[in-house]
């Protein structure tokens, strides 16, 4: 099980009933960075995602364009795919819940549910909502008008014979678990609506179905298929083989349990915070250290949907790939983002602004000044910051000790799944180099003192701290990054770890030859439409 040195971080597994939406590259590019960071801070990274395969929306899906339920998972697992692709996504496995491995694992541990207390065969009666597959209580379904939150469709009375997990019987440890580990769900809004629902009581929640067939059959009683939900976030642990101890996935990946962050939506917040881990529990494995729920996309100020024509889909963010550089998607999917616990709006001005402010202004101008001087004033050869021995400290600028602060913030940053700060820190460290420049005026100062030490130790710093900056910035534009890496005439390979190191001071040796960059071409604002058919 996992020590300091592993981190495990996953996505939710994506419906195969749906193409693939800003939703999805949103969740797992986020899950992206994190994991390119830890690997770069040496950590030994596992980074999960894939397709939710299994239940009745599929089955149903499947049965409208009269294909089998595995052909259409097959189809759209593999579209899910290659999106994930297209956007220099780094995760170490693809989980597809219609492998055998998992089919086999999934079974394995509801027989050791049905052998502990937790499992029991009933009736049930309740409100449903069909396209979540998802039960409500009647104090939530009267909260919500009795229609779903997600398709806006009403909710229905189900019955059902089922096997049942006795979430009832885990209120006191569940309370506990939220009182030890108060980072348990992240942010903190979302901590308090699980303790506000957590309140109110846990009922028991049905583990099984019969009216449908494509899933995974109950061990004992194959007349049940176990319910999506519960099969579903056993992915976390069958990807890793915990299901079969001493097997070969078991083997090569079971360090890397519990997760370190199981990154969702906030719509599957229950499952995640209140079921698995009572799950989790009675399989006595532990538990994840932090579920983060980050909140939703929205529209141009709008909730995206098809009929409004303002859905975030493929075609829309391929449109901003085309205009803008896989990159700057990254970077603002990262920055602007749904990441606290407030929905965010994704809007074509507003990218643009990012866009021109951070990235064209910022990153970019910063990167182009610095090295453009040192080819006109050294030939692109890197002047030294010292006389002698001696250091030069230039405008009260501790620079060695700024970008240690800013290397340590960002790391806490990270840590915290502050993704938004720890950019914004990086990005910190540029502006520093900026407001250096504009009051130390190397320009002027090449006039009257060509090649003092004074000069040469200024753009060596500004240069330094650009350098340290792009380490920082390569988890979210690992292109726009090696770019620079290149110009500067570095080697680096994130993925062997060193980033500490390498974020020394004093990193970049005089005398080398840098050619001036230019990361982020200015321009007007492109007319870019967001749906498909809009
Ligand atoms: O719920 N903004 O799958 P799903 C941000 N299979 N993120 C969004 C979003 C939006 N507007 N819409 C979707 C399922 N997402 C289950 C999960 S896990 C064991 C099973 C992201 O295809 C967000 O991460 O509906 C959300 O939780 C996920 O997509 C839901 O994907």
């Amino acid at each position: 099980m996992a020590d300091q040195s592993t981190a495990y971080i996953t996505t939710p597994i994506y419906y195969v009933n749906d193409k693939p939406h800003i939703g999805h590259v949103y969740t797992t590019t986020i899950c992206d960075v994190w994991a390119r960071f830890m690997r770069f801070a040496g950590k030994d990274v596992f980074f999960l995602t894939g397709t939710d395969e299994h239940g009745i929306k599929v089955e149903k899906s499947a049965k409208e364009r009269g294909i089998s339920p595995q052909a259409l998972a097959d189809e759209n697992a593999a579209e899910f795919q290659r999106v994930l692709g297209d956007f220099d996504l780094t995760n170490d496995d693809f989980i597809r819940t219609t492998a055998d491995y998992h089919h086999r694992q999934v079974q394995e541990f509801v027989r050791k549910l049905l052998e502990s207390e937790a499992v029991y065969l009933g009736d049930f009666e309740g409100w449903y909502d069909e396209g979540q597959e998802e039960y409500y209580t009647e104090t939530k379904a009267r909260e919500l008008d009795y229609t779903s939150p997600v398709s806006g469709r009403p909710l229905v009375i189900a019955k059902e014979k089922n096997y049942y997990f006795r979430l009832s019987a885990y209120q006191d440890r569940m309370e506990k678990l939220f009182e030890e580990q108060p980072d348990f769900v992240r942010p903190e809004a979302r901590r308090n609506e699980v303790l506000g629902r957590l309140r109110e009581g846990l009922a028991d929640v049905p583990m099984s179905r019969t009216n449908f067939t494509w899933g995974i059959p109950m061990p004992n009683d194959p007349e049940h298929v176990i319910y999506v939900w519960i099969e579903a976030l056993m992915n976390y642990a069958t990807a890793l083989g915990l299901g079969e101890i001493g097997g070969e996935r078991y083997s090569q990946r079971a360090q890397y349990w519990p997760a370190t962050f199981h990154v969702i939506g906030k719509e599957i917040l229950w499952f995640h915070a209140v079921i698995w881990p009572a799950v989790l529990m009675t399989l006595e494995l532990p538990l994840p250290k932090c579920i983060y729920a980050h909140s939703f996309w929205i529209s141009e100020g709008q909730k995206m949907s098809k009929s409004l024509g303002n859905f975030i889909d493929l075609a829309a963010i391929d449109r901003y790939i085309a205009a803008y550089g896989l990159d700057s998607c990254r970077y603002f999917l990262t920055t602007q983002g749904p990441l606290g616990a407030t929905d965010a709006d994704f809007s074509a001005n507003h990218f643009h602004d990012i866009y021109s402010t951070d990235l064209v202004n910022t990153v970019g101008n910063c990167a182009s000044r610095v090295t453009a001087m040192i080819n006109k004033y050294y030939g692109g050869a890197v002047p030294s910051e010292s006389t002698a021995d001696n250091r030069l400290r230039i405008a009260d600028h501790d620079w060695p000790e700024i970008a240690r602060r800013t290397v340590g913030q960002v790391g806490a940053a990270m840590d915290r799944f502050d993704l938004a700060g720890a950019v914004a820190t990086a990005l910190g460290l540029i502006r520093k180099v900026d407001g250096f420049i504009n009051r130390t005026e190397p320009f002027k100062l090449a006039k009257d003192e060509p090649k003092s030490a004074e000069l040469g130790a200024i753009l060596y710093q500004c240069l330094e701290a650009v350098r340290i900056a792009s380490l920082l910035l390569w988890p979210v534009m690992p292109r726009k990054m090696a770019e620079l890496w290149q110009a500067l005439g570095l080697q680096i390979d994130p993925d062997d770890g060193g980033l500490n190191e390498l974020a020394a001071w004093g990193g970049i040796q005089p005398g080398i030859t840098v050619i001036k960059v230019a990361l982020f071409p200015r321009m007007e604002q492109p007319e870019l439409t967001t749906g498909a058919n809009a």
